[in-house]
This record gives structure tokens, sequence and C-alpha cells, in this order.
């Protein structure tokens, strides 16, 4: 089974989350950016494990589907995240309630390979090419300065474009399937990103994007 826990839990975060640069120095892919920074690492889960997780994710998510313009997106979603943490994005408020097991089982995973604490995750499920995500940027109070953030994706390969909010300069690259993409540094506040509609054609997709976002931040405001 998909349960050997990695001895995460041993390494001391602080209370920031805030990951040391250097661990992306093994990430062998980084996008040209001025002012943020984007790592890439392919394959970034053995195989096998992937393979079961995806499976997990077909079979035992329950997915929510935000409605857009009085219709329900196609795009699935789900959110887990520590009891202490409401993160309010895209006119919603999310409240903490605990982890499907897999899933953090992966966020163990995924705090090892980035040397960084995530409390929240939003996994998304893309049933084919005309699922989209528009240009946004995770830039939420309650996601602080310079967030880092690990975006782990399966199955159908798709464009993944950023664009600067002063220059407009479009970077963009591919996310195809067991892809880990860590986007860190001031990104969130200088540039938006988008997953652009294709067609039906292109196949079924999951992200899962993991956050630190600070704990009980609207109780203190
Ligand atoms: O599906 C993706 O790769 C992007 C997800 C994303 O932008 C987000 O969850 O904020």
């Amino acid at each position: 089974m998909f349960d050997e826990r990695p001895q995460q839990r041993s390494l001391d975060f602080g209370d920031s989350g805030r990951s040391d640069p250097s661990h992306y120095l093994s990430f062998p892919e980084t996008l040209p950016l001025q002012d943020g920074e984007v790592f890439l690492l392919r394959n970034a889960i053995e195989a096998e494990h992937a393979a079961r997780f995806v499976q997990h994710l077909k079979t035992a998510i329950k997915w929510q589907h935000e409605v857009y313009r009085g219709r329900p997106t196609l795009r699935g979603t789900a959110w887990f995240a520590d009891q202490d943490v409401e993160y309010r994005y895209s006119g919603q408020t999310m409240i903490g309630g605990g982890w499907d097991s897999m899933v953090d089982n992966l966020r163990d995973r995924l705090q090892l390979l980035c040397g960084v604490q995530f409390n929240s995750v939003l996994v998304n499920h893309y049933p084919d090419g005309t699922a989209q995500m528009g240009w946004h940027s995770d830039d939420e109070p309650e996601l602080g300065q310079n967030p880092t953030i690990a975006s782990l994706s399966f199955g159908a390969a798709r464009t993944f474009k950023l664009r600067h909010n002063v220059s407009g300069e479009v970077v963009q690259c591919t996310l195809d399937d067991n892809c880990l993409l860590v986007m860190a540094g001031a990104l969130q506040h200088h540039w938006q990103h988008t997953i652009p509609r294709r067609t039906s054609k292109i196949g079924e997709r999951f992200n899962l994007t993991f956050r630190y976002t600070k704990p009980n931040f609207w109780n203190s405001q």
C-alpha cells in the first residue's frame, strides 16, 4: 500500500512555512522570470505510487463544482487543510476539516522535496481539455508574503501560462503527468497564471496545489 510515511515530522520548519531556497538546486528546470521563481521537477514521485494515488483520486474524492455565471463549472475541486486554517478565495470561505490520508501522505513527500511546510491543498479535477482555470494569482493575505506553492499534476499534459502584471510578458510551459511545479519568491505578487481551455480530445487531469496558510489568520484580524 501507499503508506510508507517519510520522516518529515522531524524537520523543523519554524512557524513560517518558509522554504530554504537551496532545496530547489536539485530541480532540473527553471523558468526565466523576473520578479518571481518557478522550478520544475518531472517524474516527481515514484511511478507506482503515482498510479495508486491517481486511482484513489478517481474513486475516493468527492468533487465540488463552483458556480460561475449561474452554472456549475466542469472543473471539480476538493480542499483539505489543518483544523486551524481558514482560506478565503473566489468569494468562498473554506474551513480546515482535516486530511484525506493519501493526500496527507503526499503532503509529507512534497514537504521533504521542497523543504517547506504545507497545511492546505486545493485539488483540481479537469475531466477533459475543455475544463480550465482562469487567470489568477494565489495572493490571498492569509498566504502571506512570497508564498511557496507546490503544484503537482497527474494525467493529461496541459499548458500552464504565466503573465506579468505590468509588462504583460507571457511565459509558458507544459505540465505533464507526475510533474511538480514550485512557485516561489515574489511570483504571486507580480504574475498571474492560468490553465487555458483546450479541446475535449485532451484527457483527464488532476492537479494539487499545496500551500502554507497562516493558522487562525482571519480570527486575528
Ligand atoms: O491546475 C493547475 O495546474 C493550476 C492550479 C492553480 O492554479 C491553483 O490551484 O491555483
